[in-house]
């Protein structure tokens, strides 16, 4: 990691990341392969030492959203499966090819488009179905039925595997899962019918592939709960699997004062002191991806929580102490001091968000650093 001087940093526990794998690999059937799901640079928490530590504990492949971030794995040296899950432009699927990536196809007329310029090395392709997401996918059997007919012509694409994605696996209600994984039986069917080389399927995501194991076909595509997040309240209150988090959150403090009652703190003055009180600044803001909604959440401080006061600056941020500390005092943001611990979810549920979408949003201004390079 490139040296930096601001006392600000995300440490990522890779070790929590093996142990969320094993979890998974207890709970799942021996045959089912584990796809790592490293898109956004691995939920925020850095796409290749995440894959690399995946890997190595027992993940067999990788997913990204992008053909970018399928291209950074393989620059980093990682010759593992890849699988893009988003849709590449025909122009652009010749850099698959020379990077042996997978992707995910949906369309008829991408098929045809793809099939235009042959390479040498066969594209390597899995077909999405959408069984209720409503995002992308094949819906219809008419649609499947054309799509195979292309497919038979396309002899540089090599149809390799089949998946769906769930809406819902992660709510306590499993009506529209169930409805899902009946309309993909029903697609599988015809398919069969119709296809005779072999193929992986691969449904689950970490709600459905933790909760509902035995459902799980030949993959599954693990992403938050590899983090050591549960994907929703219900499944944090189920516990269907134990999970460690990966990803905490420290600064120092950098400034120290005393203020009279009554001072006021940060732009628009809304904070007032009521009384002499000590206040503490670190070096983080919402350009940091610590956005301005946080103003009043805890953070730690010596194993205490401590408010922050006044407005969320675009690199700073004032707390108030119980006590004076000296500067270079560490404090946590997210995770754990002592016995108190401000979670993922805690900030999540103050930003009246989901936790994905937290470590998605502390910006590369903020270094990740790594078990080897960690000195608290
Ligand atoms: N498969 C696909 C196609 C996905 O889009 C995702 C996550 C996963 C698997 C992993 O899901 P998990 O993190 O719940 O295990 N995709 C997204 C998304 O698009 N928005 O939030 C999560």
């Amino acid at each position: 990691m490139a040296h930096f001087y601001r006392p600000t940093w995300a440490h990522i526990d890779l070790d929590a990341i093996g142990y969320n794998i094993n979890q998974i690999r207890k709970t799942i059937p021996k045959h089912t392969s584990i796809m790592a799901v490293v898109k956004a640079n691995g939920y925020g928490h850095g796409a290749v030492q995440v894959a690399k530590k995946a890997l190595e504990s027992g993940a067999n492949k990788l997913a990204v959203a992008l053909l970018e971030e399928a291209l950074v794995l393989r620059d980093s040296g990682i010759t593992a499966p890849i699988l893009v899950f988003g849709r590449v432009a025909p122009a652009d699927v010749h850099i698959a090819t020379q990077n042996n990536i997978t992707l995910t196809f949906f369309q008829k007329e991408w098929l045809e488009a793809v099939a235009l310029h042959p390479s040498e090395t066969p594209l390597e392709v899995h077909m999405k179905w959408d069984t209720g997401m409503g995002r992308v996918g094949v819906r219809t059997e008419e649609e499947l039925t054309a799509i195979l007919e292309a497919l038979q012509k396309a002899k540089n694409i090599k149809l390799k595997g089949i998946y769906t994605h769930f809406a819902t696996a992660d709510e306590a209600a499993c009506d529209h899962f169930n409805e899902q994984n009946s309309r993909f039986q029903q697609l599988k069917a015809l398919f069969e019918k119709k296809w005779s080389s072999p193929v992986v399927y691969h449904t689950g995501n970490s709600a459905a592939s933790s909760r509902y194991p035995e459902k799980m076909y030949d993959g599954i595509r693990f992403g938050i709960a590899m983090y050591g997040l549960y994907p929703s309240q219900t499944t944090k209150v189920e516990h269907p699997i134990d999970l460690k988090p990966a990803f905490s959150l420290h600064s120092r403090l950098i400034h120290v004062k005393k203020v009279e009652k009554g001072a006021t703190i940060s732009y628009g003055a809304t904070y007032e002191a009521k009384t002499d009180e000590w206040i503490g600044t670190i070096p983080i803001g919402y350009a940091d991806g610590w956005l301005r909604k946080l103003q009043g959440i805890d953070v730690l401080v010596n194993g205490k929580r401590m408010p922050i006061v006044g407005r969320i600056c675009m690199d700073q941020t004032m707390i108030r102490l119980d006590q004076h500390y000296p500067i270079d005092t560490k404090v946590t943001l997210i995770g754990r001091q002592g016995r108190e611990e401000i979670s993922m979810d805690d900030v999540a549920t103050w930003l009246d968000t989901i936790n994905y979408e937290i470590p998605c949003i502390i910006s590369d201004r903020v270094p990740r650093v790594y078990d080897s390079e960690y000195k608290s």
